[in-house]
């Protein structure tokens, strides 16, 4: 019975390895050194600031940290995105757009309020934040 044990735990441990590499480093995103899900989305020019977020199987990067108190554009950007992730929605703001499946979309995010703005897909599945402090 002893072996039966050991072949079950070895299993397990493989299943939950793998698992966790998937978790940590999922195909086809650089991961940097920077904090889990933070990254450097967020540029300015000419008094207004853009936050870039790709929409392809969800949002990434999935927490933009911007700046409030001056005019903002969120820019969607889309590679071949045939899932929900192309119908974005920003309730508190009312923004609901349809985003084409290649291609940048900007959206007029207006003058942020110190906070955080949830986003996500028109199910819900996929969400993404903005912080704006
Ligand atoms: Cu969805």
């Amino acid at each position: 019975m002893k072996i039966v044990f050991w072949i079950i735990a070895s299993v397990a441990l493989l299943v939950g390895g793998y698992l966790s590499i998937q978790l940590f480093f999922p195909s086809g995103t650089q991961t940097g050194s920077r904090e889990e899900g933070l990254a450097d989305n967020v540029t300015e020019s000419e008094g207004r600031q853009y936050i870039e977020i790709r929409a392809k199987g969800g949002y990434s990067p999935r927490v933009s940290v911007a700046k409030a108190g001056i005019p903002t554009v969120l820019r969607l950007r889309t590679e071949g995105t045939f899932d929900c992730s192309s119908q974005v929605r920003i309730p508190s703001l009312n923004v609901s757009q349809s985003l084409s499946p290649f291609g940048v979309t900007e959206v007029d995010l207006g003058v942020l309020k110190p906070g955080i703005l949830q986003g996500a897909c028109s199910m819900g599945m996929y969400s993404f934040e903005i912080r704006a402090e």
